[in-house]
């Protein structure tokens, strides 16, 4: 079997139970979102200024991938919700079968978030379907406004790009207005929040999104 037959089984294998996760999730009422980005851009840090803010009453869980360590677990942890570390031993991003494994001993109907951490990448995981109800991509302003351009993939399935570490703008070469454009351009209509993980800068407008966009997806007002 030559390497696109064998990229396509993995594939279809995936949708398979990316489907099945989906259809759990509808069920369940169980909101589910996969965030994506390079190394580093700041997907555990997004995450722990989520848990530190959402009420202590919501139920949340979170998976976090890596190919190496539980370092992200561990901080995650700190927050008091359940957090689940995905070791990936070299595999570049996230699979559904991963999810599947490690949702084994969650009660979904017990959670209305599930946040998926995957693993720092901007390519392997943008062709792996969760069964999310949504992708979001985290680009920092370190890592240059061209990188829409140069992984469109990813860009263009996000529904939500976060543009993070606005505190850093004084002091790198990044054009926030080309960024957007950029963004716009591979995906018109994408939506996009600036954020500092560091100063709390827009993470208002992150939580709000990330409540209304679950209200869209589950069908029912959160208090
Ligand atoms: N200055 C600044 N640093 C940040 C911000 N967000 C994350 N970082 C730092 O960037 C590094 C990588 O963050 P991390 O959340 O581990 O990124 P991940 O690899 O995408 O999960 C850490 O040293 C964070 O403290 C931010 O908004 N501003
Ligand atoms: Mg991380």
């Amino acid at each position: 079997m030559n390497r696109v037959a064998v990229e396509k089984k993995v594939l279809n294998e995936n949708q398979i139970m990316a489907e099945d996760l989906r259809e759990r999730y509808r069920a369940n009422g169980v909101f589910c979102l996969n965030i994506i980005s390079s190394p580093g851009s700041g997907k555990t840090s997004l995450l722990e200024r989520t848990l530190e803010r959402l009420p202590k009453e919501t139920k949340v869980a979170v998976l976090t991938g890596d190919i190496q360590t539980e370092n992200d677990a561990i901080r995650l942890a700190k927050a008091g919700f359940p957090v689940k570390q995905i070791v990936t031993g070299g595999t570049c991003h996230l699979d559904a079968r991963m999810i599947d494994k490690h949702l084994a001993d969650w009660p979904l109907e017990a959670l209305d978030y599930l946040l998926v951490e995957n693993v720092g990448n901007l390519v392997c995981p943008s062709s792996y379907d969760l069964g999310e109800h949504a992708k979001v991509v985290v680009l920092s302003v370190t890592e240059g406004e061209d990188k829409p351009l140069k992984y469109p993939s990813i860009f263009f399935k996000a529904e939500l790009a976060i543009i993070n570490k606005m505190d850093l703008l004084p002091y790198v070469p990044f054009d926030i207005a080309k960024a957007r454009e950029n963004i716009q351009k591979v995906h018109p209509g994408a939506d996009i929040i600036e954020v500092s993980c560091t100063t709390g800068e827009g993470l208002d407008k992150w939580l709000t999104w990330l409540e209304a966009r679950r209200e869209k997806a589950i069908g029912i007002t959160v208090q």
